[in-house]
């Protein structure tokens, strides 16, 4: 599930000197975003301008506080979009509507993280590294038992991708017209690595990026609460943007029946 890339920095990031704005997030039980947050503390280390936790709510980022788009090598960086784990951090979020291991879902995959990480690129303009912050993550029922991901990075995903049409990939200085599905995941099995910024945007088909997540794989079959925390002595401090619901889609065996349902509801409609 987790790519491991050869290039892995611990980079503190953040703006100082901006103005503090609350924007307060919000959601419904229906949607597929994280519902509320129900605790967050920033650690050390973070930009206090980075601790709204409410920017962990609702749909990922699409479109910068700027206007230039998210891709996967220009990736959300304003305090209303991101909110900083800090040294000894974390951040509790809930869904309302619980997440489940639904083998519909693509790849497995139920859950998807979307923090601030990106590639960065070689001379020849290919993949040859993802800025990671490092940082934990635990996935509960109940909020109460927890199960710890070893090894996986809340940073460590496919960075966020925001359209399908993009032409600017490198900076986002323009805005496509086919918006990418937040709720689709990547195929896990894609290697980043030495891809042109145009074979990588082709090979998210449609997909907004995120850290993927099997919660079957971790022995559960249903998750309401997400925590990312973060070491007393880590050296990054990582940036999470939203957490979202994985549509599941019907497989084609799935398919095949309803078709032959309903070809068979035809064949006894004629019979009648
Ligand atoms: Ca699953
Ligand atoms: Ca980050
Ligand atoms: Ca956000």
């Amino acid at each position: 599930m987790r790519r491991v890339l050869p290039l892995r920095w611990f980079v503190s990031w953040g703006a100082a000197g901006v103005p503090v704005v609350a924007v307060m997030g919000s959601a419904w039980a229906g949607d597929p975003w994280a519902t509320a947050v129900v605790s967050y503390n920033a650690g050390a280390g973070v930009d206090p301008n980075f601790t709204d936790s409410s920017a962990a709510i609702g749909m990922p980022t699409r479109v910068n506080f700027f206007g230039d788009s998210v891709t996967p090598f220009n990736s959300p960086y304003w305090y209303t979009d991101v909110v900083g784990i800090g040294r000894g951090g974390h951040l509790t979020v809930r869904f309302d509507t619980p997440i489940l291991n639904d083998p519909n879902n693509p790849y497995g995959i139920d859950l998807l993280i979307f923090g601030n990480q990106f590639y960065v690129t070689d001379a020849n303009g290919r993949v040859s590294g993802i800025f990671d912050e490092g940082g934990t993550i635990e996935l509960s029922s109940d909020g109460v038992t927890w199960v710890t991901l070893i090894g996986v990075s809340p940073e460590g995903g496919f960075p966020t991708l925001g359209w399908q049409d993009i032409a600017d990939l490198q900076f986002g200085s323009d805005l496509g017209t086919i918006p990418t599905d937040f709720t689709r995941p990547v195929d896990p099995s894609l290697s980043a690595l030495g891809l042109t910024r145009e074979e990588l945007a082709a090979a998210y088909a449609g997909s907004g990026g995120g850290l993927g997540i099997d919660i079957g794989a971790w022995g559960l079959s249903s998750v309401s609460y997400v925590r990312v925390s973060n070491d007393i002595d880590a050296l990054g401090t990582p940036e999470i943007d939203g957490f979202a619901r994985v549509t599941p889609i019907p497989s084609p065996g799935v398919l095949a029946a309803a078709s032959f349902a309903g070809v068979w509801a035809g064949v006894r409609r004629r019979r009648r």
